[in-house]
C-alpha cells in the first residue's frame, strides 16, 4: 500500500497527500508522524497551572494504584493525579465552551445590530421562528412590528452570556424531568460567560481540589455551551439567514473548477461568508473575473462554515478539516478566506508553495503571512466585496502545477429539526409521532449523533465511515454534524439511495418510504444544538419515556481533537446521552476519574462518557445502550401496530 493511503480512506486526499509529498508543502499529516504525543500529556497527568511545574504525575510502572504509588503522584502543590486530571479536562470543556459560545455572541451582537437597523445587507429572513423565540422567551408579540420583537430578543440573548443569577432561558426547552435534575445535581447554568470564568478560578492553584466538585462544573459550563452560547447561535443564524430545509449539495475537493476563480471560505461563522456568497454573484464581480480570464467566480466551504453555508445554500463543501491544507496543494484555490477555529496556522506556508492568498477577517483570529480584511458588520458587503476582488485579482497568478483531483459526491442536507418534523408528519400535521412509531415498532432501533472532528492520529475519515456503516446496518438512524458529517457524505451516505444500499431492513423501509438518507446532516458544530432539539421532541412527543436519558440514543465523537468536541461530548452526557469518544481519552491518568465519568456519572445524570477508538466496537457499545433502553421501555420485541378492521374487532368482541 502506498504510504499516503495508510493516512486516509479518501481518494482525494491521497492524492493531495502524495502531490504535497512532490512539491515539497509540509502537511499535518507529515507534522503527525514527526511528532509523538506526550505520553503523561495525553492521559491528563501533567499540570501547568502555576510556576513551580509543570509538574508530571504519571501512572506508577505496572499502574497500581497502591497507596505508596498514590502518594508519589502529586505535584508540588500537593495536588493528586486526580485533581490534576479533572483540572484539565475541565479545562478543555471551557475552551470548548467559550469558542461556542463566543461564536454564539457574535451572531446575538449582529442580530440586535440588524434589528436596530444598522447592519444594512442582513435581513430577518425566518419570520415564524422569530416568533416562536419570542414566545419560548416571554417577548411581547402583539401589535408590534418584527424590528420591535427582534430588538428585544437581541437584548435578552446577550443577557444571556453576561447573567449572574438564575438560569438560562434555553433551558426550560428541555424535558420539564431534566431540568429538575439539573436543580438537583446543581449544575443548572446561570450565565454562560460566569460558568466558564469559573472554571478558570476553579482550576487555579490552590482553588478547588476536590475531582468530583471540579467535573460538576465541567457538566454545568458545557451546558451553557448546549443549551446556551451553541442554541443561541443556531437559532438566531436561522432567524437571520433562514432555517435549513432539504437542499442538494456536492462535496470533495473535485468540486472546485479549473477553468473558474476558486474561493474557499473557512472556518466557523456564517456572518461574512452569507455575504461572501451574495457578492459572488455580483455582476460587476463576474465581469471582473471574466476580464481576468476566469469563467467565473466559485464559492467552496471548508469546515463548518462549509456547512452553514451548505445547508441554506446548497454551496458545495470541499472538505473537512484534515483537507484544508490539501485544497492549497491543488494549486487552484485563489484565496482562502477563514473567520474562527480549527484554522491550521501553516496555511499562509503551504500557500508560498502555490500562489493562494489566505485572508484572515476576525479582529480574534490573525495568522502572520496572511493578508488581513477585518470583517466590519456594519458594513458588511464592502469587507464581502473587497475579499471577492482579492480572489479574481489573484487568478492571473495561479501556475502550472494544479492538479484537481476529480473526486465529489452529492448529499442531502439542511435537516433541521424542524424539517426532520415536516418531513416525518408531512406540511399540515407536522410531528415527530412517525418517528416515534418506528421507533417504537423497531424499524427503527434506535437514533445516534455521530459528530466532531478529523484527527491525524487515526486514518482521516475512516473512523467515521466504519462506525455510521455499521450503525445503519443495524438500523441505527444517524444524526450528523461538523467533519464527521463530511467525512458520511464523501462516502455516499447522505443520499437517499444509500438507504437501499447500507441500511439495514427497518431503517431503509422508513428512509425509503419518507425519502431521506439513512444518514442525516443537521450542520455545523454550534448546530449540535439541533440533537438536542430533536431527541427533546422526540421525549414530548411521547410514548418513549419521558426524559432524554430514557431514549434509545447514542452519541460519539469518534475521530474528536478539538476542545470543543470535549465540550459538546459533556453536554450530551448531562443532558443524558451515553457518549464514546474514540482517538484518546484526556483521563487516562487517573482511574478514579475516568471511573467517575464512565460509570457513576450514569447515575448521577443518566449518560455518561465512554472510550474506545476502534470504530465497530464503539458502535456496538452504542447499539448496546440503545437496546438496553429499549428493553427498560418495554419496546425490545418487535411490535407491529396493527390497525384493527371490523372484522378483528367482532372476533375480538366474540372471544
Ligand atoms: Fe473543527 Fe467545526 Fe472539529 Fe471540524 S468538527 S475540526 S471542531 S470544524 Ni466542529
Amino acid at each position: 500500500m502506498a504510504e499516503a493511503e495508510t493516512k486516509s480512506i479518501d481518494n482525494a486526499s491521497i492524492k493531495m497527500i502524495d502531490k504535497a509529498a512532490t512539491d515539497g508543502a509540509n502537511t499535518a499529516f507529515d507534522r503527525a508522524e514527526a511528532m509523538r504525543p506526550c505520553p503523561i500529556g495525553v492521559v491528563g497527568s501533567c499540570c501547568k497551572h502555576c510556576g513551580m511545574g509543570p509538574c508530571r504525575v504519571p501512572l506508577p510502572k505496572g499502574k497500581e494504584e497502591t497507596p505508596e504509588g498514590k502518594q508519589k503522584r502529586r505535584g508540588i502543590c500537593g495536588a493528586t493525579a486526580e485533581t490534576i486530571a479533572a483540572r484539565n479536562f475541565i479545562r478543555m470543556i471551557a475552551g470548548g465552551a467559550a469558542a461556542h459560545s463566543d461564536h454564539g455572541r457574535g451572531v446575538a451582537e449582529l442580530f440586535l445590530a440588524v434589528a436596530k437597523g444598522e447592519a444594512p445587507g442582513y435581513e430577518i429572513k425566518d419570520e415564524q421562528k422569530l416568533l416562536q423565540l419570542a414566545l419560548d422567551w416571554d417577548v411581547e408579540i402583539g401589535e408590534r412590528s418584527n424590528q420591535e420583537i427582534a430588538i428585544d430578543i437581541g437584548e435578552k440573548a446577550l443577557a444571556e452570556f453576561g447573567r449572574q443569577e438564575g438560569e438560562l432561558l434555553f433551558l426550560r426547552r428541555a424535558p420539564l424531568k431534566r431540568q429538575e435534575l439539573w436543580r438537583r445535581e446543581g449544575v443548572a447554568p446561570r450565565g454562560i460567560d460566569r460558568e466558564v470564568v469559573e472554571i478558570m478560578h476553579r482550576t487555579h492553584i490552590g482553588v478547588d481540589q476536590d475531582y468530583q466538585n471540579l467535573l460538576k462544573q465541567g457538566v454545568r459550563t458545557a451546558l451553557a455551551d448546549g443549551w446556551g452560547g451553541s442554541m443561541i447561535a443556531t437559532e438566531l443564524q436561522d432567524i437571520l439567514f433562514g432555517t435549513p430545509a432539504p437542499v442538494l449539495g456536492r462535496v470533495n475537493l473535485g468540486v472546485l473548477k479549473s477553468d473558474e476563480v476558486n474561493l474557499i471560505i473557512h472556518g466557523h461563522d456564517p456572518l461574512l461568508s452569507e455575504m461572501i456568497v451574495v457578492a459572488a454573484q455580483d455582476v460587476k464581480m463576474i465581469e471582473l473575473a471574466k476580464s481576468k480570464g476566469a469563467g467565473g467566480i466559485n464559492i467552496a466551504g471548508m469546515c463548518c462554515t462549509a456547512n452553514e453555508i451548505l445547508m441554506r445554500h446548497g454551496v458545495p463543501l470541499a472538505g473537512n478539516f484534515l483537507q484544508q491544507e490539501l485544497a492549497l496543494v491543488t494549486g487552484a484555490v485563489e484565496a482562502m478566506v477563514v473567520d474562527i477555529q480549527c484554522i491550521m496556522q501553516s496555511l499562509p506556508d503551504i500557500a508560498q508553495c502555490y500562489h493562494t492568498k489566505i485572508i484572515t477577517t476576525s479582529p480574534k483570529a490573525k495568522i502572520p503571512g496572511a493578508i488581513h480584511i477585518e470583517f466590519d458588520e456594519h458594513n458588511a458587503m464592502e469587507s464581502a466585496k473587497a475579499i471577492v476582488r482579492t480572489a479574481i485579482e489573484n487568478f492571473p497568478n495561479r501556475g502550472k502545477n494544479i492538479d484537481i483531483p476529480e473526486e465529489q459526491a452529492d448529499l442531502v442536507a439542511g435537516f433541521s429539526h424542524e424539517t426532520i418534523n415536516y418531513l416525518l408528519g408531512g406540511i399540515y400535521r407536522a410531528s415527530y409521532r412517525p418517528l416515534n412509531d418506528n421507533i417504537i415498532n423497531g424499524r427503527i432501533r434506535g437514533l445516534a449523533g455521530v459528530v466532531g472532528c478529523n484527527n491525524p492520529r487515526v486514518k482521516h475519515d475512516d473512523i467515521h465511515v466504519t462506525m455510521i456503516k455499521e450503525l445503519i446496518k443495524n438500523d441505527v438512524l444517524v444524526l450528523q454534524t461538523g467533519c464527521s458529517a463530511m467525512a458520511a457524505a464523501k462516502a455516499g451516505l447522505m443520499t437517499p439511495e444509500a438507504a437501499a444500499k447500507y441500511a439495514g431492513e427497518g431503517l431503509a423501509s422508513v428512509c425509503e418510504t419518507v425519502g431521506i438518507p439513512p444518514v442525516l446532516h443537521l450542520g455545523s458544530c454550534v448546530d449540535n444544538s439541533r440533537i438536542l432539539m430533536a431527541a427533546t421532541a422526540v421525549v414530548k412527543e411521547g410514548g418513549l419515556g419521558d426524559d432524554i436519558s430514557d431514549l434509545p440514543v447514542a452519541g460519539a465523537a469518534p475521530e474528536w481533537m478539538s476542545e470543543k468536541a470535549i465540550s459538546i461530548g459533556q453536554y450530551f452526557v448531562g443532558s443524558g446521552v451515553f457518549t464514546v469518544f474514540g482517538v484518546n481519552w484526556p483521563t487516562l491518568g487517573s482511574d478514579e476519574v475516568t471511573k467517575f465519568l464512565f460509570k457513576d456519572f450514569e447515575a448521577m445524570y443518566g449518560g455518561m462518557w465512554a472510550f474506545e477508538p476502534d470504530p465497530i466496537k464503539a458502535a456496538h457499545l452504542m447499539i448496546d445502550h440503545i437496546d438496553k433502553k429499549r428493553k427498560a421501555l418495554g419496546i425490545d420485541k418487535a411490535r407491529e401496530r396493527v390497525l384493527f378492521d371490523m372484522v378483528m374487532r367482532r372476533e375480538l368482541e366474540a372471544v
